[in-house]
């Protein structure tokens, strides 16, 4: 079939009839045809390809910039463009929010985006802007390699939540940005599921680094050799090639001014990660010891910090009670917990100095920009999707959550509010139904009464008193009755759960089982002090200024530091409050099949996705509702100039009967309704007529405007 041929239809609202087998049925055809891009009205749904188009070239650039999303075939490009559109032209910010499991393009959608953004922008060639679209696609690779990771879902899968706005000067030309990150997935730093790997930066150091780094690093060219690296027993990946993707991380670094030094610090945290893996402990006549090897000097050296020190900390801890300060030896467990919680916590910092090193590299040079200047951005959205394991943790946990409120946005600005204007505006409407997944975010972040709020009270307990069963046994007491939760204390006759630590949410996209092992701890998210004062103290003034807590004395007491969940919770509520305030565009995300492949279109699989996404309800509202909405006063002075008797003012009536006299001289009457406030239009069609209509006539009433002047003159 050749290429242009339209396959099925491009939007779903012209499916002759709207239910789940004709969606189902088109989405596939088109799949099968290449046509990885379907519109409902201006939500692209988009199925993962699995292999390389060709549709990303300047051929297609060309033909989607500035035009209207129904002027081409459906593509990620046009979605770009409007966005980009509604921005220049109305001065008012956008936003892209990508949504859809683990694996189906949410991370390559944001890339296109944001080469589109970059391929239509500065045509007049300016040297700065090309600076700033340079670094906004470079600082992709190095936010990968320190935030991505295979798992067994997708081979890059992003472990960290990303927001990132982009600023445009008055021309609509990209003059900097700022990207926010959301919960780093930091326990892969210490542990994988088999057939998982660690973040992509361990393996692209050791495969990718010359021969003298390699040395100075004191390591071995063979992942098989660190712990922390290796025992998901997946340390290389054929769709990866480390040893290559080394070279355009330090390209890019270089591109965004990490200078040398800058360079070197974080290859050393790198390194002395691994190192710091090999640790062990032996207790020794009653003593724990770090057993004999070079792990323990290797991380010293790397973290410039001493060495006698860095055991010390390792192996006990000092605690000051009622103005004496004692020290205590850990157990071995207490030494094994002090020693990960360690290199999670450094990694972690280092991920988060990175980012700020990436927006101080990206952030609007104010000074040079101060006039033309005009805050308008676009914001793209690419989070970790929706993901179920054999098992499923504290990070599932959250991640699950994130998108059950980008789902809930999601009903919020496409199914809610759309109905209720109707409603509000007097506009007849049949309403539509649909699951509102708000019940289980509020299971989730309730005050009081949600998981969150649960765990947070048990993390205030004292540690002795206190256990993640017992924190289940809680979960189970408050919980109980709720249909979207259930554990195998509470015996639920249809569901099977393996283990006594388990629990069930039933999320939007899923159930999913939690082992509750560990949750407390990663909630507390504590770090022994004695390590935040021996990073302090690092003669690595980078590293340094990653630990500002280690200044503070033993004896000052801290307040506790909000737990991990809550810090999470209120992260996703600011984003979605962000959300709230710009103009949404839609990209909705689809995995076509489990095995990766560019053929296969598992039919249950989509079919379930489509389902809960709400993809069937989102083309009804869509069909039933009208694409174009306008307050009365504004419409009117947009196209008074197309009807001479609305030109150059109507004073005969209210300006819907001035809008109506155009509307039906035009014969727009059937597609149009009339609300309290606004005009309500059907069809997009209808809109680039009146813009046509209105486009061919600026000249002439330039030219009459100019004579007029002249005249003066
Ligand atoms: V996760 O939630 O971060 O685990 P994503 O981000 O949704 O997930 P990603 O974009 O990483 O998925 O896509 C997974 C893989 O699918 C990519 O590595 C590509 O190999 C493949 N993919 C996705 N989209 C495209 C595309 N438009 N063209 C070609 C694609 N390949
Ligand atoms: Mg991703």
């Amino acid at each position: 079939m050749s290429s242009n041929q339209p396959v099925g239809v491009g939007d779903f609202v012209l499916l002759d009839k709207i239910d789940l087998e004709n969606f189902m049925n088109n989405l596939e055809l088109r799949f099968k045809n290449g046509k990885i891009y379907t519109y409902i009205g201006e939500v692209c749904v988009s199925v993962n390809p699995y292999r390389t188009m060709n549709i990303y070239d300047n051929t297609y650039v060309n033909q989607y910039k500035g035009r209207e999303l129904f002027e081409n075939a459906p593509h990620i490009f046009a979605i770009a463009d409007a966005s980009h559109k509604v921005m220049k032209q109305q001065g008012r910010d956008t936003c892209i929010v990508i949504s859809g499991e683990s694996g189906s393009g949410k991370t390559e959608a944001s890339k296109i985006i944001m080469k589109y953004i970059a391929a239509v922008t500065n045509q007049g060639g300016q040297k700065d802007i090309e600076r700033v679209k340079n670094i906004l696609i470079q600082s992709n690779s190095i936010l990968e390699a320190f935030g991505n990771a295979k798992t067994n879902r997708n081979d890059n899968s992003s472990r960290f939540g990303k927001y990132m706005d982009i600023h445009f000067d008055f021309k609509g030309d990209p003059i900097g940005g700022h990207i926010n990150k959301y919960l780093l997935e930091k326990s892969r730093v210490i542990y994988q599921q088999n057939g998982e790997r660690n973040f992509h930066c361990f393996y692209q150091l050791l495969l990718g680094c010359g021969d003298d780094v390699l040395k100075k690093l004191h390591l071995s060219r063979t992942p098989g050799d660190y712990f922390y690296v290796k025992q998901g027993n997946a340390t290389k990946v054929n769709t990866i090639n480390d040893k290559s993707d080394f070279k355009d991380v330090t390209h890019s670094m270089n591109t965004l001014d990490f200078n040398k030094d800058e360079q070197e610090s974080i290859w050393r945290v790198v390194a002395a990660i691994l190192h710091l893996g090999n640790i062990e402990f032996a207790n020794k006549d009653d003593k724990l010891t770090v057993k004999k090897g070079g792990a323990v000097d290797h991380v010293a050296n790397l973290l410039r910090v001493e060495r006698a020190e860095l055991e010390r900390a390792l192996c006990e801890r000092v605690i000051a009670a009622r103005g004496d300060i004692m020290r205590k030896e850990h157990t071995e467990s207490e030494a094994n917990y002090g020693r990960d919680a360690l290199a999670k916590a450094v990694y972690d910092r280092l991920f988060g100095w990175i980012v700020d090193r990436i927006n101080s590299a990206i952030s609007v040079d104010e000074s040079n920009y101060q006039y033309k200047y005009k805050s308008s951005l676009i914001g793209v959205l690419d989070i970790y999707g929706f993901e179920i394991f054999d098992d499923n943790s504290f990070e599932q946990f959250c991640i699950n959550y994130c998108n059950e409120k980008l789902q809930q946005l999601f009903i919020e600005l496409v199914l809610k509010q759309e109905q209720e204007e109707y409603n509000k505006e007097g506009i007849e409407w049949q309403n539509i139904d649909y699951f509102n997944n708000q019940i289980i975010c509020d299971l989730v972040e309730a005050q009081h009464t949600g998981i969150l709020s649960i765990m947070d009270d048990a993390c205030k307990m004292t540690a002795e008193k206190v256990t993640d069963e017992l924190l289940l046994e809680n979960m189970d007491k408050k919980l109980k009755g709720h249909k979207h939760y259930c554990s195998r204390q509470l015996k639920p006759a249809n569901k099977q759960l393996r283990h006594k630590v388990d629990f069930q949410i039933t999320h939007y996209a899923g159930d999913v089982t939690y082992c509750i092992n560990g949750f407390l701890d990663k909630n507390k998210d504590t770090l022994f002090q004695d390590f935040k004062r021996l990073l302090y103290s690092s003669q690595d003034q980078h590293l340094k200024i990653m630990w500002p807590e280690g200044s503070q004395h033993i004896s000052e007491t801290t307040k506790r530091p909000a737990t991990a969940g809550t810090l999470f919770k209120n992260s996703m509520q600011e984003l979605v409050k962000n959300l709230l305030s710009k103009e949404p565009h839609y990209v909705r995300c689809i995995k076509p099949n489990e095995m990766k492949s560019p053929s296969a279109f598992d039919v249950e699989r989509v079919k379930h996705q489509v389902s809960y996404l709400g993809l069937v309800e989102n083309v009804r509202v869509r069909r039933a509702g009208f694409a174009y909405r306008q307050r009365y006063d504004r419409f009117l002075k947009r196209y008074k100039m197309i009807s001479q008797f609305t030109w150059p003012n109507f004073r005969s009536g209210r300006d819907q009967d001035g809008i109506k006299i155009i509307m039906d001289e035009r014969g727009f009457d059937s597609d149009v309704k009339y609300g309290k406030t606004k005009i309500f239009i059907r069809s997009p069609r209808t809109i680039f007529a009146l813009e046509s209509a209105r486009n061919e006539l600026i000249p002439g009433i330039a030219t009459l405007i100019q004579k007029t002047w002249r005249g003066y003159v």
